[in-house]
């Protein structure tokens, strides 16, 4: 049984996903016009769109339980950041935000006796784990090349490894 609650839940986090899309095409965007980071910026745009997967996602399931998927107002995300490694702590601030999100929903699902969106949602579990590791990772990197500038070079090569083996779904 899809109910009201379980419904309701699932659309604010089609919010969730789309205002992440949101935050990380900003990040893509300020990258573009920073030098010398074209991997960071390809790995923002791509992140994302992958955010936009993961709205789409629940717009379907939502549809096909017999519900309905709302398509939500975003807000306006912040624009520039100071540094790279400031973009990168809000990213693992915010996957951390998402994590809590999920969570949550899967609590409600089991409120509710709702197992087939407790079936659903173990993708969205598995798929936070893997982003806010991803995450912490560059933000550790960061953290030792400080304002090393030849390190940022070899910080956006290494994270072209990411956008080519596709860490991050
Ligand atoms: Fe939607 O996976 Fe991150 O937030």
């Amino acid at each position: 049984m899809f109910s009201k609650k379980m419904q309701d839940a699932l659309n604010n986090q089609v919010l969730v996903e789309a205002q992440s899309s949101q935050i990380y095409l900003a990040m893509a965007s300020w990258a573009e016009i920073q030098p010398g980071i074209d991997n960071v910026t390809a790995f923002f745009y791509r992140h994302s769109d992958e955010e936009r997967m993961h709205m789409l996602k629940l717009i379907h399931f939502i549809n096909e339980r017999g519900g309905f998927a709302v398509v939500p107002a975003l807000e306006q995300p912040a624009l520039t950041y100071p540094s790279i490694h400031h973009a990168f702590k809000e990213l693992l601030n915010h996957e951390i935000y998402v994590s809590e999100c999920i969570n949550n929903l899967v609590g409600i699902s089991l409120d509710e006796r709702d197992y087939a969106t407790h079936n659903f949602l173990q993708w969205y579990v598995a798929e936070q784990i893997e982003e806010e590791a991803l995450a912490r990772v560059c933000n550790d990197k960061l953290e030792l090349i400080g304002d090393d500038r030849g390190g940022l070079y070899l910080f956006d090569q290494d994270i072209l490894k990411v956008n080519v083996v596709g860490a991050v779904e």
